[in-house]
């Protein structure tokens, strides 16, 4: 069967940026350009396409990422818009884990904000190839040098303008394109400014070359034998470069006004990688662990990656899946390696946000979505049942923020935890506990506006009200020594008895790391099909820590001994005994509480700065660095989300409303001794 696009013709792309620097704006003019859409939407009128949820269209922000494809210059370009604030850095995550190529959009005027600074990172773990565009070039106070000297410093990558802007603010009539060597002239740009801009272009182009040449070898050789290099060449080295992430291109334009989007679709196909450009994804085989490479072509077997699931109260589930080798049929029979389950892939569709066109199969480096798979998880391996291999699961940030909720009233308890499991079905920076001391039901998230609009979505989408209580930090626990613990839980007087007996070994793992389980049980002391009792029973011990009740975080568990009987043993004596062994063992190992540290950074006319730092000195916080520019500065701290509540307020009355600020959540850390035992004593062991 021969391909609708040859693979080199495919661009899997984000869209990632700071909040608001015209993300959505770019890719509904995009949507435009290659006639996708008739009329232009537009955020600031509730109509964009990509921003389809009733709340986005509210907001005027983007909440979830939204997928799309359209076509340029015989490409097939998909595209996933995502969201800037960072309560949903979830979205971004997921994002980028499965995407080639990313389009980072910068607000000319405030150049490399925080957030993007943090999607930047989020890009370099996957090391996916980006390009910049900077945007907003028509806005009072924009400076398209500046934000280039921002992308080097900040971001720590030699960007290489591609373009120059004519005139700024409104007086941006054109675009320089020092690799095409032409001027693109908008309404309004007089002849003088033509000259001067050919000036500029042929010192700039001559710049470009040189420094090219530098950096790529097929270019340095004629360079200096002083041949003409022609723009194919000139494009051909920068897209090496760019996919092999040496360099960032950088581009130019004002989104709404429609400028300079055909020229970032041109770049997007001349220098963003196709699925073959990209190594081999490697997996392992879940049977042996042994490792694989699968190829991006259609002859190798199928495989994929679940992204993103959304539940729809009517119409089920909807997974997205990346495609990553092979090519499969709607309605075919795939395992899913992660659960080793067999499932049917209901029907296929190419998603345009949230639009769907069915089509009847799939092919390597598609993106598309699957209506009718049950059992799966975002972060789930689909592949051909002869040949498994399992992709590294998608890890989240931990949430930060915790709410108490209950239903208002209490009958609806039961619909409120269906309602909370398929939300976080959903999303993985959405967990919910319950209390077993106090019968409450909390909700974690990312921050305030993460919940907020969850607890939106349970009443518009699922008729849900709850009261909830004010937000509290989520605090975490985690070990600080390994300690072998055993665990037995045998009953054996009269009837069936029971009998589980493990040995764990429990480590603290890195920060970050989450939870990690290994069986290492090689004698056959225990048989293998009680190793996920003993997971589930690791598990359900790492809900509730024991200094003060909180879920535990960044432990390594390995199961390497115990013993079994043939007739009392079961998966449940098991999940008891793992469950002991844990309870014990954390008491053993030295457990301390961990405590979310933002990252803020705060922008302010200079007159307040030293008010604003005394501030932030009460807070705990931990300053890193002061950059000044003009009659602005802004300070960059660590901060313990803990001292942050109230912040924005005083912020507002201490720079009379003129400061701005942005927090991440940045890591955590080890609460003070002194804070520490006012939380344990406060909480006793609630568990
Ligand atoms: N002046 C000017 N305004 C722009 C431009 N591009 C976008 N905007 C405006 O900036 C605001 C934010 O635009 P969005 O496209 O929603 O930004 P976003 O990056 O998608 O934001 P999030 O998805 O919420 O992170 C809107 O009011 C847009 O009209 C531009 O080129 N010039
Ligand atoms: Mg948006």
């Amino acid at each position: 069967m021969s391909r609708t696009f040859p693979l080199e013709k495919i661009r899997n792309i984000g869209i990632i940026a700071h909040i608001d620097a015209g993300k959505t704006t770019a890719t509904e003019m995009i949507l435009h350009h290659t006639k996708r859409t008739y009329k232009v939407g537009s955020v600031d009128e509730g109509t964009a396409v990509m921003d389809w949820m009733e709340q986005e269209r509210e907001r005027g922000i983007t909440i979830t990422s939204a997928a799309t494809t359209c076509h340029w210059r015989e490409h097939c370009i998909n595209i996933i818009d995502t969201p800037g604030h960072v309560d949903f850095t979830a979205e971004v995550e997921r994002s980028l884990r499965v995407l080639d190529g990313g389009v980072v959009i910068f607000d000319g005027v405030a150049g490399v904000e925080a957030q993007s600074e943090a999607v930047w990172r989020q890009a370099d773990k996957y090391g996916v190839a980006r390009i910049c565009f900077i945007n907003k070039m028509d806005r009072i106070g924009a400076d398209f040098h500046h934000t280039v000297t921002m992308i080097n410093e900040r971001l720590r990558i030699k960007a290489l303008p591609l373009q120059l802007p004519i005139g700024s603010e409104k007086d941006f009539r054109g675009i320089i394109d020092l690799v095409e060597n032409k001027i693109i002239a908008f309404p309004d740009l007089d002849s003088a400014s033509i000259e001067d801009s050919e000036t500029l272009l042929a010192k700039h182009r001559q710049a470009l070359i040189g420094n090219l040449a530098e950096l790529d070898e097929q270019i340095m050789l004629p360079y200096l034998d002083g041949q003409d290099i022609s723009a194919s060449q000139i494009k051909a080295a920068i897209r090496r470069l760019t996919i092999s992430n040496c360099v960032v291109p950088v581009f130019c334009g004002s989104a709404l006004r429609d400028r300079g989007i055909q020229l970032l679709l041109d770049a997007i196909v001349d220098y963003l990688p196709s699925p073959l450009d990209i190594p081999a994804i490697s997996a392992i085989n879940p049977k042996s662990g042994e490792k694989i490479l699968r190829l991006a072509s259609d002859d190798e077997p199928f495989s994929a990656l679940a992204f993103k699931t959304v539940s729809d109260p009517f119409m089920g589930r909807l997974v997205y899946l990346r495609v990553y080798s092979g090519r499969v049929k709607a309605g075919a029979q795939v395992l899913n390696s992660t659960i080793d389950k067999k499932e049917r892939l209901g029907k296929l569709y190419v998603m345009h946000a949230n639009h769907r066109e069915e089509i009847d199969h799939t092919e390597t480096g598609s993106i598309v979505a699957s209506l009718g798979l049950k059992m799966i998880s975002t972060g789930d391996t689909l592949c051909e049942p002869t040949r498994p291999v399992l992709f590294e699961p998608i890890r989240f940030a931990e949430p930060v923020l915790s709410m108490a909720i209950e239903p208002k009233t209490k009958a609806d308890q039961d619909k409120l935890d269906d309602t909370l499991a398929k939300l976080a079905m959903e999303d993985p920076s959405f967990k919910i506990y319950h209390d077993k001391e106090t019968g409450q039901t909390l909700i974690s998230g990312m921050g305030e506006l993460h919940l907020e609009v969850l607890m939106e979505r349970m009443f518009r989408e699922y008729g849900m009200k709850v009261n909830a209580g004010k937000p509290q930090v989520a605090y975490k626990e985690t070990i600080t020594l390994t300690v072998d613990s055993e665990g037995r839980f045998i009953r054996q007087s009269g009837g069936k008895g029971q009998y589980g007996h493990v040995w764990l070994r429990i480590e603290p793992g890195e920060r970050g790391s989450g939870f990690e389980f290994r069986d290492q049980i090689r004698s056959g002391a225990i048989p293998k099909e009680f190793t996920p009792s003993v997971k589930a029973g690791v598990k359900s011990a790492l809900q509730s820590g024991g200094l003060a009740g909180y879920p535990v975080i960044d432990v390594r568990v390995t199961l390497y001994d115990g013993s079994f009987h043939e007739v009392d043993s079961s998966g449940l004596a098991f999940k008891m005994a793992a469950f002991m062994a844990m309870r014990d063992g954390m008491d053993k190992a030295k457990p301390i509480i961990l405590e979310p540290i933002m990252e803020v950074e705060i922008t302010t006319p200079n007159q307040f700065m030293g008010d604003i730092v005394g501030d932030l000195s009460s807070r705990r916080a931990h300053i890193e660095g002061i950059e000044g520019r003009d009659d602005f500065s802004s300070v960059r701290c660590l901060v313990p989300l803990a001292e942050t509540f109230g912040f924005a307020g005083d912020l507002r009355s201490l720079s009379q409303g003129r400061a701005s600020h942005t927090m991440q959540f940045h890591h955590y850390e080890e609460l003070p001794a002194n804070l520490t035992e006012q939380i344990t004593t406060r909480m006793g062991r609630t568990r």
